[in-house]
């Protein structure tokens, strides 16, 4: 791999001697490594190189149009108000030919970004406070990007939290059994079609106009977000190939079905999951403190519906992954994308029997609001 590694580097910018590199292994998609350069004053400078899953991302030349337009736009905005660009902000870094890619046919399609230095993400909330702060980056990122020029954004997967798109596409792995693994799996089958509602709601209420497209991240899993190793403060939202048009609800309900989980995606002991309420709330003070002037009535109320119904279409994208026979995801055992979808139900369920509070826990924070 080093050799492989070596090969692509060359065609960066890079100063200093290449020293050494190490994988980072949170993402289902794309896979990227932390590189690393000594230079002649013996200082080592990190960057992150990244392979496009270009299964995933079809065009590449789009992805990376819109993380240009999207991380210039923040920029400017962040300079206005006396912040750092470089920390507060992901870097694309361009190849020696101006590319925002180097693409060969033998290695694939390669970025680089700058790395946020003495920043840290994590996979579990540390204490209640992070998951504050991550909620006030979330609600931040959502209110600076409210008057980028959303047209201007490609849809780099097409219909990707459109729940009626993904319930059909659910139904025709079903229908298809391509890996044969159909019948061990029939109850978590049975799981997503008793729901099939649901997946329809919020796309209804967007058709209809009753809920406002907004530019948004799609991806707000809590370790797309980057701490300040000395404040703990949130910095830097990061991964941004999903940025595309969306509803401000996509992004609540995925931040609650990763981060107020009380167990991990794939935990196996289903006893494990569940959703922690008082996380749920510090999310919701955390992120309508930043975006909730910006927000409909609508969408506030939609609010705890939002965290089961991305719940509930993780769940079922797992699920048609590993109906598929794991083409998508990225696995780490033969059931892995089973598991997966098992948590996913499981919280659905939860959150099915606390919906009540939910709702009186965010008509409690409008009333503060007020
Ligand atoms: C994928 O690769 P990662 O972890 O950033 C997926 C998200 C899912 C998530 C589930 C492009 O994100 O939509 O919610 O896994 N990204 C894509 O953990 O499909
Ligand atoms: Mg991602």
């Amino acid at each position: 791999m080093k050799e492989e590694i070596k090969s692509i580097i060359v065609n960066f910018p890079f100063e200093g001697e290449f020293i050494d590199y190490y994988p980072v292994n949170n993402g289902h998609i794309n896979d990227t490594f932390v590189i690393e350069f000594e230079n002649k004053f013996g200082e080592i400078n990190s960057f992150l190189l990244q392979k496009i899953n270009v299964s995933v991302f079809k065009n590449p030349d789009e992805l990376m149009k819109n993380i240009l337009g999207v991380t210039d736009f923040l920029k400017k905005k962040i300079i206005k108000s006396g912040g750092d660009p470089d920390r507060e902000c992901l870097t694309v870094i361009k190849t020696k030919d101006g590319q925002p890619f180097f693409y060969d046919e033998r290695f694939g399609h390669w970025r680089c970004y700058n790395y946020i230095s003495d920043s840290y993400s994590i996979d579990f909330i540390s204490s209640p406070e992070v998951f504050m702060n991550a909620a006030k980056a979330f609600g931040k990122f959502q209110k600076m990007l409210s008057d980028y020029p959303i047209d201007t954004l490609y849809d780099t997967i097409p219909n990707f939290h459109n729940t009626s798109s993904r319930y059909a596409d659910f139904i025709n792995a079903v229908e298809q059994n391509l890996s044969g693994r159909l019948d061990t799996c029939l109850p978590e089958v049975e799981f997503a079609k008793a729901r099939k509602a649901d997946a329809d709601v919020l796309v209804n209420l967007l058709n209809k106009g009753k809920l406002p497209l907004r530019v948004t991240h799609n991806d707000t899993k809590l370790n797309n977000v980057m701490f300040d190793k000395a404040s703990g403060e949130s910095i830097c939202i990061v991964d941004l190939d999903t940025v595309m048009p969306g509803l401000s609800l996509y992004d609540f309900g995925d931040s609650i079905r990763f981060g107020a989980n009380t167990a991990a995606e794939d935990e196996r002991d289903l006893s494990k999951v569940s959703l922690d309420l008082e996380l749920f709330e510090l999310y919701v003070r955390g992120y309508l403190s930043q975006a909730g002037d910006s927000l409909t009535e609508r969408e506030i109320n939609y609010l705890p519906f939002s965290a089961k119904l991305m719940t509930y279409e993780c769940g079922m994208r797992f699920l048609t992954d590993y109906i598929n026979g794991d083409k998508y995801f990225r696995v780490h055992f033969p059931d892995h994308n089973l598991v997966r979808c098992r948590t996913q139900f499981a919280l659905v369920a939860d959150i099915e029997q606390k919906l009540e509070k939910m709702k009186r826990i965010i008509e409690n924070a409008k009333s503060k609001k007020k």
